[in-house]
């Protein structure tokens, strides 16, 4: 793999020390009647445990549980019910299964419920903007995930205007992580995410993923979450995200080769199948 990305470190996330000599896949698990590609699938908790257990068996590094859409448009919901979507969720895997688990919330009630019921990274796509998840992120030893969106789901797509994204998403991402540091959340905690889709049209998506290099050379891992999103479908033509896992795996694979640490995936037995491949043609991780 790239030699670009952070091999040979870890990255710390409660009681796992997770190594990033390979590119880590983050399973999507979304409790949610109405998320962009699997909305309704896994509402129900014994359909998303079963989900869960699923992504754990074909290889999944990482689950990342989330019960609030922040599909464009979509609005918030109350904290009380995103907590009774995923907490009992992750008890469950967390009995069932030693795998990291993250919670996608910018809640910090819900987050808070969510690192009593065993998760171990924090997954913020508002990026530690709320004093309270930031003090949050100080009061436990959970990995954290500063992710980039212009604004609120709400209108983020409305009219996306940059100077220079990839500039702008990466001054405004370390600037997050060193808040956080400065705040006590030690350096090897922290992840950075250019957000691909909050509130960016598919060119500035692509001018962030051409430029992921310029990302991974701020010391931090990066996350890269592509997987069935609009720009694949605006690129391909497909309007359905299901029919889209093709061109997410190119996306995968190319931040991977660009050093990207994580990929948060929907798809985790087609992205293990293409990594597994690449690996063994390049020798040096099965
Ligand atoms: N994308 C989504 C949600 N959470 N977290 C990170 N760190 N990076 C991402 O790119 C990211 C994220 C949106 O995808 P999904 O969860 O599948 O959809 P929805 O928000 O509709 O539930």
């Amino acid at each position: 793999m790239s030699d670009l990305g952070a091999a040979g470190r870890t990255w710390r996330c409660g009681r796992y020390a997770l190594a990033l000599n390979r590119p880590l896949m983050m399973g999507i698990l979304n409790v949610t009647p109405d998320s962009f590609s699997d909305g309704g699938s896994y509402f129900d908790p014994v359909a998303a445990l079963e989900h869960g257990r699923e992504l754990a068996a074909d290889g999944a590094d990482i689950i990342d549980v989330g019960g609030e859409s922040t599909r464009p448009g979509s609005d918030q919901i109350s904290p009380g019910e995103e907590s009774s979507r995923v907490c009992p969720v992750l008890k469950a895997l967390a009995r069932d299964f030693d795998v990291p688990l993250s919670i996608d919330s910018r809640h910090p009630e819900v987050v808070s419920r969510c690192m009593d019921a065993g998760a171990s990274i924090i997954n913020d796509v508002s990026g530690f903007r709320d004093p309270a998840m930031v003090a949050l992120a100080v009061s436990c030893d959970a990995g954290v995930v500063v992710m980039h969106m212009l604004g609120e789901p709400k209108t983020m797509q409305a009219q996306p205007v940059y100077e220079d994204v990839l500039s702008e998403v990466r001054d405004y991402l370390v600037k997050q992580a060193v808040m956080l540091e400065e705040a006590g959340v030690e350096r090897d905690r922290i992840a950075i995410d250019p957000g691909i889709g909050f509130g960016k049209t598919t060119e500035h998506n692509i001018e962030l993923l051409r430029g992921l290099p310029e990302l991974v050379a701020t010391g931090y891992p990066v996350v890269v979450g592509a997987s069935r999103k609009r720009f694949i479908g605006e690129l391909t033509e497909e309007p359905d995200p299901a029919h889209r896992v093709p061109g997410s795996l190119a996306a995968a694979a190319w931040s991977a080769l660009h050093g990207a640490s994580v990929l948060r995936v929907h798809d985790i037995k087609e992205t293990a199948q293409a990594f597994g491949v690449w690996a063994a043609i390049e020798g040096d991780w099965l």
